[in-house]
C-alpha cells in the first residue's frame, strides 16, 4: 500500500465507523466527522507529538474538538492510534481508552464513546466539549499554562514544556460570544502555541449560515491580531499539513485556519445540507456513501488490514520516541533541578508542596473587622507566595476583588512576561471560566474574580469545570447588597440558589476573616472539584473565637458557633456570611431575655451535606423545630434546613439603590428583626 493510499484508507475508515456508529445509535452527528476525517487523520497522524502509549504525558500536544458533537471523529482517533486508558489515579490500566465495542456502543449507557467528549471520562479527551464555544475558549487556557510553565520550568537545554494546543470548531464555535472574548485574548497575549481550524462548511442546524451569519470571519481574526491562513479543500491532506506547519513556525501571535469543507462529504442526497449535521444518514443512503468511499458497502464498523499499523508507524512511532526522548531529557533535568522537577511531579498529581499553608493570617477579634475580599487578598497573597503554579485574576476588577497579587515579583502576565501571577483576563467573564478551565486541565492551580453578580457570565464554564472535576476557584466579591448604592443590577440574589444546584460545586459564603483563612485552607485541599467564594464588599465583624467555636468549622460545611449554655437550644438561627453576625447579636439578646438560641454558622451546604448523618444532626437537633434562617440572598431552598414551620428572612424581589444600612433596614436583615422571628418560632410551638 502506498502513503496515499494508506491515508485515505485510514480517513475513510474514520469517516465510515463514525457513520456506522451513529446509524446504530440512531443518533448523533455523521456529517462533521465525515467532512473533517482528512484534518483530525493530518493533525494526528502527521503533525502531533502524542503518545498513545501515554496520554497524560505532561509535554504532549494537546487536542480539543470544540464542534463536541462531532465526537465520533475523537472516538474513532481515539481507538485508531489505541490511546491507552488511564485511571483517575494517573495510573495506566494497559487496555485501549476507546474500542470498538465501545464505539459500536456509542452513545450508550458505559460506553467510552459517549454522546460529547467527557474529560475524566475517558482518557484522551482533553477537556469536555458540546456547549458550543468552550472548547475553544478553554484552548486559550491550555495556551497561557504553556507560556506559563515554559517560562518557569525551561531551563538552557531543557525544552521540558514546548506543546502546542490544536483545536478544531465549528461555526457555532465562531458564532457564540465566548469565542470571541478568548480569540480577543489570546491575540492580546501573542499565544502562538495556538492555533484554531475552523470548519467553514457554511451549514448549521437551520440551514445555511447565510440565513444567520454572513461577517467575514476570517477579517475578524486578521482584527484581533491572528495569523490567519485559508485551506480551500478539506480533503487537501497536504495542504493541511503545510498549513499546520505554518503555525508552527509563526512566532508571537495565534494562527487561525480556515478550512473550506463540505458537511456529509460523499453522501449523494446529504452533501452540503443540515441533514447531515444531527441524523443518521439512513441505510440506503449509507450504502451510496460507502460505494462513493469505494468501501465495502455491507461492512460495518470495519477496520481494514493495516490501518491500526499505519497509525502506529505515523503518531505511534514519533509520539513514542518524543516521548522517550522528553523523559530521558527529564531524568537528566531532575538530576540539575532537582527542586523544579519535584515541583511539576507534585502539580501533575495535583499535589501541594510542603508549607502550601504557611504563614495564613489568623485574625483577631474586631467588632469592626475586615471585608471579606480584603481577607481573601491577603490568603491569596500567601497561597501563591507557597505554591508556586497558584495563580490567577479578574475580569477587571481586580482592584475591587483584591485579588492582586502584589507582593515582590508577583509580576504580571503579558506576552514579553509569560511568568506573571497576574493574569488580566479584561473584562471578559465568560472567557475567563473557560480559560481557568483550560489552566487547571494543564495542571495549574488556577483562579479567576469578579463580582458574584457577573458569576452568572461564567457560569457555562463553572458548569463544566465541576462535570470535569477540576479544582478552580472563583473568588467572587460584592456577595450580596454591599454595595448598596449600586443597586439591583449589582445586587445577587438568586446566584447562591443557582449555584449551590450544580452537583458538586462547592459554594462557601464565609461569615468573618478567619472564616475566609478556613475555606481557602478547605479549597485548597480539593483535588477534584472546583470552588466558588462569596465574599463580602463590605467589612465584617471579626469573631472572638475564645468566645465563639473556632473557624475550622468551616470544613464541615456549617457548625455551632453560639450555644445556649450548657447545649439543648430552644430555637436555631442559622447564617451564613454577613448574616453571621446579626445572629450572633440577636443571639446576645435572646440570652439577656433568657431564651435559649443557638447559632449555626453555614457557610457551605455543600459541604455540610457530605457529614455524617451523625454531625448534621448534632448541629440541627431533630427536636429543635423553632428555626430561623437569615441570608442575604433568593430564600429558596432554606426550607431544607428550617423546615416547613420554620422562618427564613432572605429576599423575595431585587434589593433596591441606596447606602447599605438603609438597605438592611428595609430588607429586614437586622438584629431585632431576628430576634421577633425567634420568639415567633418558641410561639408558635408553645401555642
Ligand atoms: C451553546 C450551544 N448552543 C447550542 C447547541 C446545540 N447545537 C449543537 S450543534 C449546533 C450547530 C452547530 O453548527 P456548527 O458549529 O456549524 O457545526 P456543524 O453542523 O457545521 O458541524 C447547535 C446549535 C450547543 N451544542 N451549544
Ligand atoms: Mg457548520
Amino acid at each position: 500500500m502506498s502513503k496515499e493510499q494508506a491515508a485515505e484508507l485510514s480517513i475513510n475508515t474514520i469517516r465510515t465507523l463514525a457513520i456506522d456508529a451513529v446509524q446504530q445509535a440512531k443518533s448523533g452527528h455523521p456529517g462533521t466527522p465525515m467532512a473533517l476525517a482528512p484534518l483530525v487523520y493530518t493533525t494526528w497522524n502527521r503533525v502531533m507529538n502524542f503518545d498513545p502509549q501515554d496520554p497524560i504525558w505532561p509535554n504532549r500536544d494537546r487536542f480539543v474538538l470544540s464542534n463536541g458533537h462531532a465526537s465520533m471523529l475523537l472516538w474513532s482517533i481515539l481507538h485508531l492510534t489505541q490511546v491507552q486508558a488511564v485511571n483517575a489515579e494517573y495510573e495506566r490500566l494497559g487496555h485501549p481508552s476507546v474500542t470498538l465495542d465501545d464505539i459500536r456502543r456509542f452513545r450508550q449507557l458505559d460506553s467510552k464513546a459517549p454522546g460529547h467528549p467527557e474529560y475524566h471520562w475517558v482518557s484522551g479527551v482533553e477537556t469536555t466539549t458540546g456547549p458550543l464555544g468552550q472548547g475553544v475558549a478553554t484552548s486559550v487556557g491550555m495556551a497561557v499554562a504553556q507560556k506559563w510553565l515554559a517560562n518557569r520550568y525551561n531551563r538552557p537545554g531543557f525544552d521540558i514544556f514546548d506543546y502546542k494546543i490544536y483545536t478544531v470548531c465549528g461555526d457555532g464555535c465562531m458564532m457564540e460570544g465566548v469565542g470571541s472574548e478568548a480569540a480577543s485574548l489570546a491575540a492580546h497575549l501573542g499565544l502562538d502555541n495556538l492555533c484554531w481550524v475552523w470548519d467553514n462548511n457554511h451549514i448549521t442546524i437551520e440551514g445555511n449560515t447565510s440565513i444567520t451569519f454572513t461577517e467575514d470571519v476570517a477579517a475578524r481574526f486578521v482584527a484581533y491580531g491572528w495569523n490567519v491562513l485559508r485551506v480551500g479543500d478539506a480533503n487537501d491532506i497536504d495542504s493541511i499539513e503545510h498549513a499546520l506547519d505554518i503555525f508552527r513556525q509563526t512566532k508571537g501571535r495565534p494562527t487561525f485556519i480556515v478550512l473550506d469543507s463540505h458537511i456529509g462529504y460523499g453522501s449523494p442526497h446529504k452533501h452540503d445540507t443540515s441533514a447531515a449535521h444531527g441524523e443518521p444518514l439512513g441505510d440506503d443512503e449509507v450504502r451510496l456513501v460507502k460505494r462513493a468511499y469505494g468501501w465495502p458497502e455491507d461492512a460495518k464498523f470495519l477496520v481494514p488490514d493495516g490501518v491500526y499499523d499505519h497509525f502506529a508507524a505515523g503518531i505511534g512511532k514519533r509520539g513514542r520516541e518524543a516521548r522517550q526522548k522528553w523523559t530521558e531529557l527529564f531524568s537528566a533535568y531532575r538530576e540539575k533541578y532537582p527542586e523544579l522537577a519535584t515541583e511539576i511531579e507534585q502539580m501533575q498529581k495535583r499535589e501541594l508542596p510542603a508549607g502550601w499553608d504557611r504563614n495564613l493570617p489568623v485574625f483577631s477579634a474586631d467588632p469592626k473587622g475586615i471585608a471579606g475580599r480584603d481577607a481573601s487578598g491577603k490568603v491569596l497573597n500567601m497561597l501563591a507566595q507557597n505554591i508556586p503554579w497558584f495563580l490567577g485574576g479578574s475580569a477587571d476588577l481586580g482592584p475591587s476583588n483584591k485579588t492582586t497579587l502584589t507582593y515582590d515579583g508577583a509580576g504580571d502576565f503579558q506576552p514579553a512576561t509569560p511568568g506573571g501571577k497576574n493574569l488580566h483576563y479584561g473584562i471578559r467573564e465568560h472567557a475567563m471560566g473557560a480559560i481557568v478551565n483550560g489552566m487547571s486541565l494543564s495542571k495549574l492551580r488556577p483562579f479567576g474574580a469578579t463580582f458574584f453578580i457577573f458569576s452568572d457570565y461564567a457560569r457555562p464554564a463553572i458548569r463544566l469545570a465541576t462535570l470535569m472535576e477540576l479544582p478552580v476557584i472563583f473568588a467572587f466579591t460584592h456577595d450580596a447588597m454591599g454595595d448598596g448604592e449600586d443597586g439591583p443590577t449589582h445586587q445577587p440574589v438568586e446566584h447562591l440558589a443557582s449555584l449551590r444546584a450544580i452537583p458538586g460545586l462547592v459554594t462557601l459564603r464565609p461569615a468573618d476573616a478567619n472564616e475566609v483563612v478556613e475555606a481557602y485552607r478547605y479549597v485548597l485541599q480539593l483535588r477534584h472539584q472546583p470552588a466558588v467564594l462569596a465574599l463580602s464588599r463590605q467589612v465584617l465583624p471579626t469573631l472572638d473565637r475564645n468566645k465563639y467555636a473556632a473557624a475550622s468549622g468551616v470544613s464541615k460545611g456549617a457548625y455551632v458557633l453560639a450555644d445556649a449554655p450548657g447545649g439543648k437550644p430552644d430555637v436555631i438561627l442559622i447564617a451564613s456570611g454577613s448574616e453571621v453576625s446579626l445572629a450572633v447579636e440577636a443571639h446576645e439578646k435572646l440570652r439577656a431575655d433568657g431564651i435559649r438560641s443557638r447559632v449555626v454558622s453555614m457557610p457551605s451546604w455543600d459541604i455540610f451535606e457530605h457529614q455524617t448523618q451523625e454531625y448534621r444532626d448534632s448541629v440541627l437537633p431533630l427536636d429543635v423545630l423553632a428555626r430561623v434562617a437569615i441570608e442575604q440572598a433568593s430564600t429558596f431552598g432554606w426550607e431544607r434546613y428550617v423546615g416547613p414551620t420554620g422562618r427564613v428572612i432572605g429576599m423575595h424581589t431585587f434589593g433596591a439603590s441606596a447606602p447599605l444600612k438603609e438597605l438592611q433596614k428595609k430588607f429586614g436583615f437586622e438584629p431585632y428583626e431576628i430576634v421577633a422571628a425567634a420568639k415567633e418560632q418558641l410561639g408558635r410551638r408553645a401555642a
